[in-house]
């Protein structure tokens, strides 16, 4: 069966995740790299719905927007829970990583300099209601007991965190114990060991 194409700028940004999961699920990527200058051509741009990239190709389909992708490949690979009740608690995780997601571009992409002092100190309030849903669910995932595209997105917002602010999950214990879980995974630790994927950086504008 072919493969999945990704077309996306040459940065983990908001294909992290994707990548992360298709790895730990053993599925093969073919990924077409978009340069700036290609870009601001804007022939390619044109053909995008919403005008942006990333882009994802299954055969016939084309998906727009990287949250929908993740939730195709939950769907396709076992990662959106046993039932609709897990798959609806999968989707409030989803958009609550999303919010934090957020919050970080703006950072990066709008005040990096002016912003980081007050979006480190003000973190903990976000990451404290990821730690309180772990610690209560015990099983070492967001939701029931098997990994879902929302571990993946969580998982992947936190190893940019870290790199932002090295400390932040210090007073987090299943955040930290999460991270280490997933980053141990064989094939999720391959990749973020493969030198193809280390060498991205986290986003456009070089900061992170
Ligand atoms: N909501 C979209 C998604 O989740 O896919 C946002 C996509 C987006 O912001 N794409 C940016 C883009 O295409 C690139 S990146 O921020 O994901 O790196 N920018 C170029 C443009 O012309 O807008």
């Amino acid at each position: 069966m072919a493969p999945y194409t990704l077309t996306y700028f040459a940065v983990k940004g908001r294909c992290g995740a994707l990548k992360i999961m298709l790895a730990d699920k053993d599925q093969q990527l073919k990924e077409n790299l978009v340069t700036f200058e290609e870009w601001m051509k804007g022939d390619l741009k044109s053909t995008c719905v919403f005008g942006q990239l990333p882009k994802f190709e299954d055969g016939d389909l084309v998906l727009f927007q990287s949250n929908a992708m993740l939730r195709h490949l939950g769907r396709k690979h076992a990662a959106y829970g046993k039932n609709d009740c897990e798959a609806s608690l999968i989707d409030v995780m989803n958009d609550g990583v999303e919010d934090l997601r957020l919050k970080y571009i703006k950072l990066i992409y709008q005040e990096y300099e002016t912003g980081k002092e007050a979006f480190i100190k003000d973190l903990s309030n976000h990451l404290k209601c990821f730690e309180n849903v772990l610690a209560k669910n015990k099983t070492g995932f967001l939701v029931g007991d098997q990994i879902s595209f929302a571990d993946y997105n969580l998982f992947d917002l936190l190893l940019n965190l870290k790199v932002l602010s090295p400390s932040c999950l210090d007073s987090f214990p299943s955040l930290k114990s999460f991270v280490d879980k997933i980053s141990a995974r064989p094939k999720v630790k391959a990749l973020l060991e493969c030198e193809n994927f280390k060498k991205l950086p986290i986003n456009g504008n070089g900061k992170q």
